[in-house]
């Protein structure tokens, strides 16, 4: 029964292939293991050694008389603090890099965008006038790393907020102070007998949130810019099909692009591409899993394999010469599959050992050397290869719309603005802006809750953009490709002819979410449309979401004023109260709504309800998706009849000006 499993039809037949071979997948072992009805709606316990206790039936409070909205509240501030913890530590290991390049210390790197080098030392009061690229990027790592051990104040990013968003903060008393400061308290806060009020301990989540999408994500975006490069606009495919039969397959699985970018650099490397060849293969090929493949598609266009649940399909296909995970989204499932195949497995990072895996410790400061042992490893793998089995499916994309590059879209590099955008939404050609992101959960079908939630939205007339795993969805399916616009309601499609932009934009990877933050301030910022993130008609969605981090995601796109909604279903449903306290609650406090819808077609009824809704707010012209007809033209096609260098543009012009 797999193709109740997933709708894509790469992942029905690699399920097949892997019955056949009698090889278990998460697919599977989610219909196995049921999921613990009384965790699963926060209503379990087990922050100290009385319990767990089970606060179900007739069982209203613990053994410490904890109630059940306590429980959930401390169950949610704690998949908060540990989504937060995730992507902010990634920011801080690049702080550090940029800290060792800066000092001529990272083996292979380079500060490659100098634009976003001057401009992130501005936003930190760093100066640049008279000053070597090196000596402002030791000032920016430095200051970067500041924000996580930061005791008082605020964290410094926050002033890219609206100053209304900031003041709010300040009063409500959730500004965040220092990324390690904030997820420290709330452990403190949920320990036993601490923090025992369920909204003063959601207040604290915000709080956390907030550091992580003001703080960790976004330093985590911008150095990762400032050092491999903003993206622009990169055309590829997706899924299974970009592995090559003929060719060395390595896969590049995790989250973090520092060592993934010298692998694409390894991987080009004229000995080593002679060394594959006298293995007998045709060359080497690289492809991506999550988002460590999100990094190094919106630089460089390596196609993603797949999302979350592709991870063991592609070993499945017997093609992989070798996988190569750092850290996050990484099952522990790998080793036991790989062990069936000749797949290497292989760990980097000192923080993420899997037992059964080759360790492979990673070093930035011998970078290159590192990468390129990585790639011969896979190369000496390629002999051993059996049987294969790669699915034929692939899906033409495009991606790279960093926040710059849609400015730059709508105005040119000096004159870059938002203004396009927000007139096309005060005069309802695009109804509102959605933000489809998150992950996959092997407990509702792959992929089916992003996809058609997408879909109904561009159909009406609401500019999607994706990240993460919803991201590589959309590519799978075409999504991303100029195409699609013939799928967009009209008066969403005639923008897109006009900017020159499909409706769906990948904007990258889930700490690029931090993307989803400037872009919303600026519309803000930009005028028409109302003067705050909670004005603007949008919403956030995360249809399949199945981490910590989404959650932590989920929250600060709330605190920042975004009406955001979850897909499979509620981690706090147990309690009433705390579902009411991060729904209408919080949208009392801070504009943004949390909610759980288990179907997609609620998911896309209530948002179009809100952008309905937020349009009326604000005076706008009510939404007719008949008052605008088709063209009939599409640049877009003259767009990607350029070559990738004019496409470039922006990164290029932006690095030469500079300099
Ligand atoms: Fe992981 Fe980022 Fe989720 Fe995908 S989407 S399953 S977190 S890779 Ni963020």
């Amino acid at each position: 029964m797999a193709e109740l499993k997933s709708i894509d039809p790469a992942a029905i037949e690699m399920l097949e292939v892997a019955q056949e071979a009698g090889h278990e997948t998460a697919f599977e072992r989610a219909e196995r293991i049921k999921p613990c009805p009384i965790g699963d709606e926060g209503a379990c316990c087990k922050i100290c050694f009385m319990g767990p206790c089970r606060l179900v039936g007739k069982t209203k409070v613990g053994v410490c008389g904890a109630t059940l909205a306590t429980v959930a509240a401390r169950n949610f501030a704690r998949m908060v603090a540990g989504g937060a913890s995730a992507h902010s530590d990634h920011g801080r290991d690049l702080a550090f890099t940029l800290i060792a390049v800066a000092k001529g210390e990272g083996q292979g790197y380079q500060i490659r965008d100098l634009a976003k080098l001057h401009a992130t030392a501005e936003h930190m009061d760093i100066p640049t006038e008279g000053r070597t690229k090196e000596e402002i990027a030791l000032d920016v790592g430095n200051k970067a790393l500041e924000q996580f051990g930061q005791q008082r104040g605020e964290i410094i990013f926050t002033r890219r907020a609206t100053p209304k968003r900031q003041q709010l903060w300040r009063e409500l008393g959730i500004m965040p102070r220092g990324v390690d400061r904030e997820v420290v308290e709330t452990l403190h806060r949920t320990h036993e007998g601490v923090d025992l009020d369920p909204e003063n301990i959601l207040d604290h989540a915000m709080r956390t949130s907030l550091a992580d999408g003001w703080g960790g994500s976004m330093i985590a975006t911008d150095l990762s810019d400032i050092l491999f490069g903003t993206p622009a606009p990169v055309q590829t495919m997706a899924n299974l099909g970009v592995l090559k039969d003929d060719e060395v397959n390595l896969v590049i699985h995790g989250h973090e692009p520092t060592l993934s970018e010298m692998i694409v650099v390894a991987a080009q490397d004229p000995e080593l591409i002679e060394h594959a060849k006298s293995v007998g293969a045709n060359g080497i090929n690289l492809a991506g899993i999550c988002c460590t493949s999100n990094e190094i598609l919106m630089r460089h266009g390596i196609p993603p394999a797949g999302n979350f649940l592709h991870q063991e399909l592609a070993i499945v296909t017997g093609a992989v010469e070798a996988m190569v995970v750092d850290v996050q989204c990484i099952m522990q499932a790998l080793a036991g599959l790989t062990q069936h195949y000749h797949t290497e497995l292989i760990t980097t990072s000192p923080k993420a050992k899997i037992p059964g895996a080759t360790h492979m410790q990673f070093d930035e400061h011998k970078a290159l050397d590192s990468a390129k042992e990585l790639v011969r490893r896979a190369i000496d793998n390629y002999p051993n290869r059996g049987k294969t089995h790669i699915p034929s499916y692939t899906g033409d994309m495009v991606a790279g719309f960093s926040h710059e590059y849609l400015g730059y879209m709508q105005g040119g590099y000096y004159r870059g603005s938002f203004r396009p955008l927000n007139d096309a939404i005060a005069a309802g050609r695009i109804r509102g802006l959605a933000g489809v992101v998150g992950c996959n959960n092997a407990r509702v079908p792959q992929d089916e809750g992003i996809i058609n939630t997408i879909r109904e939205l561009i159909a009406n007339d609401v500019l999607v953009v994706v990240t993460g795993c919803a991201a590589h969805a959309s590519g799978k399916f075409g999504y991303l490709g100029p195409e699609m616009m013939s799928s967009a309601g009209a008066g969403l499609r005639e923008v897109c002819e006009a900017i020159g932009i499909p409706p769906v934009l990948h904007l990258g990877s889930c700490v690029d979410n931090s993307r989803i933050l400037t872009v919303l301030t600026q519309v803000a910022t930009e005028g028409g449309i109302g003067e705050d993130i909670d004005d603007i008609p949008g919403v956030g969605i995360c249809p399949e979401y199945m981490c910590e981090k989404a959650i932590a995601i989920g929250t600060y796109c709330v605190a920042s004023g975004v009406y955001t909604i979850f897909g499979v279903g509620s981690p706090v449903a147990a309690s009433e109260e705390v579902t009411n306290l991060i729904s209408e609650g919080w949208e009392k406090k801070v504009g943004g709504k949390m909610e759980f819808h288990k179907k997609w077609e609620d998911i896309v009824a209530n948002s179009l309800e809100h952008i309905d809704k937020k349009r009326a707010d604000l005076g706008l012209a009510e939404y007719d998706p008949d008052r605008f007809g088709q063209s009939g033209d599409v640049p877009l096609e003259a767009f990607f009849a350029t070559s990738p260098e004019e496409r470039n543009l922006y990164s290029r012009k932006a690095y030469v000006e500079v300099a």
